[in-house]
């Protein structure tokens, strides 16, 4: 259960070219839940998400606004570092790909790469999507558009660099037959068929007359293909090839990503990592869409949520809860502000809120706010099912950890309710106030990773000090001072 290992956890590095929506949310708070957990459990985490800066929609995002690229990102940045602190994201570097640091290090590994003889020059002819910053066949297209940005892509045809992907077909293959290396096993298996499918092509990896972006190292005619610098941010903000925290860190323990960029870090990345002679990641691990009320998110039909104005509307909190707990991983799932308000309204304000109330109340009532000492019921304390909640974590499971939590949440107040402490004295009632005060305080430390503020909360009034995993024991509570606050949520219409 302890562990005492390193434990390194990235999202993807979002575009700039528009505000943070919803899934960008979603992403950052999904990691943080393994974050916090997987530090919970005693391991030293670091946590990385940051901004993907040199891609072309961004530098046509700015065009369109009528601003100066750099001036554009540098602004654009700042909503998504502002997420991070709205929704409480513990992450421990924020990297933008515009740092000098970064740039050095994609051309490095480029040059590596080049010297390897991974890396030739010749003529690009194609499909290029500017949605994906990626190019598409043929056989990719849905009616002529590219599936995920509705757009025909534009043909190409110029002098490039490519990347010998086809030399890593095996490699790869064998990878992504490997247990765990990316979950879950559907996002695996839709890699490996269109591999299977249609063996590895060599990835071209620069484009010529751009503006923006990375050169190509001894070459300014060319920039590095985005997608080429944006893979290299997992290494590059943990300080490739000689920084302490790359050598403490690497490999990555999880890349969370959502299914659209499966392909890029399943296959490209390894690919680029082996060929440079770098371990690949140990799990990508794959989540799904959200959509909007049942819609996809769309900027142009007006199909969206700022994660912002939500958060400011109802707290971090209720969203971080309603995203672990409503959407299973590598499932696509809707975000809708009436399951927000009901999860918030029967799950954390009527069990969780009211069982904290309740408990404070009856130990200020009876013992003046000076949790007693007593001896654990275990009937109730059996109900709590802890290595059932870690095998759900370790599997990425956070619905069903929350729903088992919440199942002794639940019990507690059943507890209550049956108990009747109020006719109760002495003795007896001791026990119950100290089961419930000490229950309080296991499932402080247990929701921790999913609500921090609550916890914290929870902690305070029950005048208590974060615990960690190992502190999940039932009868560990000793003493301590209740202080009333206010009501951790408050219901709404
Ligand atoms: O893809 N629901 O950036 P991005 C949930 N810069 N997640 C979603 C989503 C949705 N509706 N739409 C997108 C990029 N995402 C690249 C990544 S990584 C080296 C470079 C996810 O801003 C998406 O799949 O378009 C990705 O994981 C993340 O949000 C950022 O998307």
């Amino acid at each position: 259960m302890i562990g005492l290992g390193r434990f390194y956890i990235t999202t993807a590095i979002d575009y700039v070219n528009a505000k943070p929506h919803i899934g960008h949310a979603y992403e950052k708070v999904i990691a943080d839940i393994i974050a916090r957990w997987q530090r919970l459990r005693g391991e030293k985490v670091f946590y990385l998400t940051g901004t993907d800066e040199n891609a072309e929609k961004n530098s046509q995002a700015a065009k369109e606004a009528g601003v100066p690229v750099r001036e554009f990102v540098d602004k654009n940045v700042e909503f998504f570092k502002n997420l991070c602190k709205t929704l409480n994201i513990s992450n421990d570097y924020f990297i933008r790909t515009t740092e000098e640091r970064h740039i050095k290090i994609s051309q490095d590994i480029f040059r590596k790469v080049l010297e390897k003889g991974d890396i030739y020059k010749d003529f690009y002819e194609g499909l290029y999507c500017e949605g994906c910053e990626g190019y598409l066949t043929e056989k990719d297209l849905v009616g002529g558009k590219c599936p995920e940005h509705q757009k025909p892509p534009k043909p190409l045809r110029e002098e490039a660099y490519f990347f010998r992907l086809s030399k890593y077909n095996d490699h790869i293959v064998k990878l992504l037959e490997s247990p765990n290396f990316v979950i879950p096993k559907e996002k695996r298996n839709e890699m490996l068929s269109r591999i299977k499918s249609d063996d590895l092509k060599d990835l071209c990896i620069s484009r010529k007359n751009l503006y923006w972006g990375i050169d190509v190292p001894d070459d300014k005619n060319h920039k590095i293909y985005v997608w080429f610098d944006a893979l290299i941010n997992y290494v590059s903000a943990i300080g490739y090839p000689d920084g302490g925290k790359f050598k403490e860190f690497w490999p990555a323990d999880i890349h969370l990503i959502g299914k659209g960029i499966n392909w890029f870090h399943s296959v490209i990345w390894p690919a680029m990592l082996i060929s440079a002679g770098i371990k690949p990641p140990k799990t990508i691990l794959v989540h799904g869409y959200l959509t909007v009320n049942g819609q996809k998110i769309s900027k142009s039909l007006g199909v969206q949520i700022d994660p912002l104005e939500i958060v400011k509307k109802y707290g971090a909190d209720p969203v971080r809860y309603l995203f672990a707990r409503e959407i299973p991983m590598g499932e696509d799932g809707d975000f809708s502000e009436q399951a927000l308000k009901d999860r918030l309204n029967n799950e954390l304000a009527n069990d969780l809120g009211n069982l904290l109330s309740r408990v404070v109340k009856m130990i200020e009532k009876s013992f003046s706010g000076n949790v007693p000492q007593g001896k654990v019921d275990e009937k109730l304390s059996k109900q709590l099912r802890v290595e059932s909640i870690e095998k759900y974590m370790d599997k990425f499971e956070l619905h069903n950890a929350l729903a088992e939590i919440w199942n002794f949440i639940r019990a507690c107040n059943r507890y209550i309710n049956e108990k009747e402490p109020w006719k109760l004295e002495g003795k007896e009632l001791q026990d119950i106030l100290y089961t419930l005060a000490d229950s309080l305080r296991i499932i402080s430390i247990l929701i921790s990773p999913f609500i921090p503020a609550t916890s914290e909360k929870i902690n305070e009034q029950l005048g208590l000090k974060p615990g960690i995993l190992k502190d999940v024991k039932f009868g560990l509570l000793k003493g301590g001072k209740i202080k009333r606050g206010e009501h951790l949520f408050n219901k709404v219409k």
